[in-house]
């Protein structure tokens, strides 16, 4: 039985004092510890004969908007009652401490960082809480005013509600992806953490800030498609090894 690694073994914790400039890079499994299934996770139970990329796109809203919908809203209900862990409190805490040093980009759509303390939190994804208009919004499609529905709609036109995710085939919001393109390029170090980096733009971060000379470190207790970019791994839980690793 090997040990999983502290965060004390190894130069990693030496390469963060020494960086002016870090980015980090989180996905589902930094939520895991919450209690918040991973992206993959998600689909268990009642939608394990789905694939993400099947569910989360926008011709699947249209084809079945109240399945859609319901798999929506079921997240959104488990979300209810989970807490940030550690490693979003511990990732708060050291932007706090550290003005300016640290850009965090995630994939996660729970709100967690920001409920943790974390502020301009770069969301690559969008965010499950928010809603918009599926079709371009007419006078009368106020959100506010949505009939109650499965999922809501306008009662003018028809037009309905969606979440204000961003779904396989659509683009990442501009100013955030550049923002986390800039990040990349000018950081020192990045942590990946908890992130399968099978989805992209996103998982491309990793091989820009490495292109750019920065270090890269995953933090994840099961291999990933980034390993191969990483100059270290630590194999264990992001809600103990973030904050060993940013206990300064
Ligand atoms: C786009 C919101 C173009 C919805 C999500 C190359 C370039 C560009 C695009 C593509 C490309 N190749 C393919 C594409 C298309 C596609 C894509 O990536 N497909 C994949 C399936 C191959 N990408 C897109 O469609 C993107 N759009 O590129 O548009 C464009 C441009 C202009 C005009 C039109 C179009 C949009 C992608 C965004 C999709 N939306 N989320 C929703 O949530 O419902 S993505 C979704 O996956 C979540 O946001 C999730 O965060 C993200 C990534 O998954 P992970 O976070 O990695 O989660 P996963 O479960 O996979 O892994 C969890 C990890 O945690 C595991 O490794 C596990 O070991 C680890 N873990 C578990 N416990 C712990 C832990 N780690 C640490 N500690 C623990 N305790």
């Amino acid at each position: 039985m090997t040990a999983t690694p502290s965060a004390h073994d190894g130069p990693v914790r030496d390469w963060l004092r020494a960086a002016a400039r870090v980015a980090v890079l989180t996905g589902a499994g930094a939520s895991a510890e919450s209690g918040v299934p991973t992206f993959r996770d998600a689909l268990t139970g009642l939608w394990a004969r789905f694939r993400p990329e099947d569910l989360a796109t926008e011709a699947a809203f249209r084809r079945d908007p109240a399945r859609v919908w319901a798999w929506y809203a079921e997240r959104r209900e488990k979300l209810q009652d989970v807490q940030p862990n550690a490693g979003h409190f511990a990732l708060a805490a050291f932007a706090q401490r550290h003005p300016g040093r640290l850009t965090l980009i995630t994939q996660n759509v729970d709100g967690l960082h920001q409920r943790a303390g974390s502020e301009g939190v770069l969301c690559l994804h969008g965010d499950l809480f928010e809603n918009r208009w599926l079709d371009l919004p007419r006078d009368c499609c106020r959100i506010d005013d949505a009939c109650a529905g499965l999922p809501p709609y306008c009662d003018r036109c028809g037009n309905l509600v969606r979440p204000g995710v961003v779904w396989f085939g659509e683009p990442l919001p501009f100013a955030a992806l550049d923002a986390a393109q800039r990040a990349a390029r000018a950081c020192e170090v990045m942590l990946v953490v908890g992130t399968s980096g099978q989805v992209q733009p996103a998982g491309g971060l990793a091989t820009l800030a490495r292109q750019a000379g920065a270090r890269v470190v995953v933090v994840n207790p099961e291999p990933t498609d980034l390993d191969a970019v990483a100059h270290a791994i630590l194999a264990g839980p992001s809600a103990r090894l973030i904050p060993e690793l940013l206990d300064f």
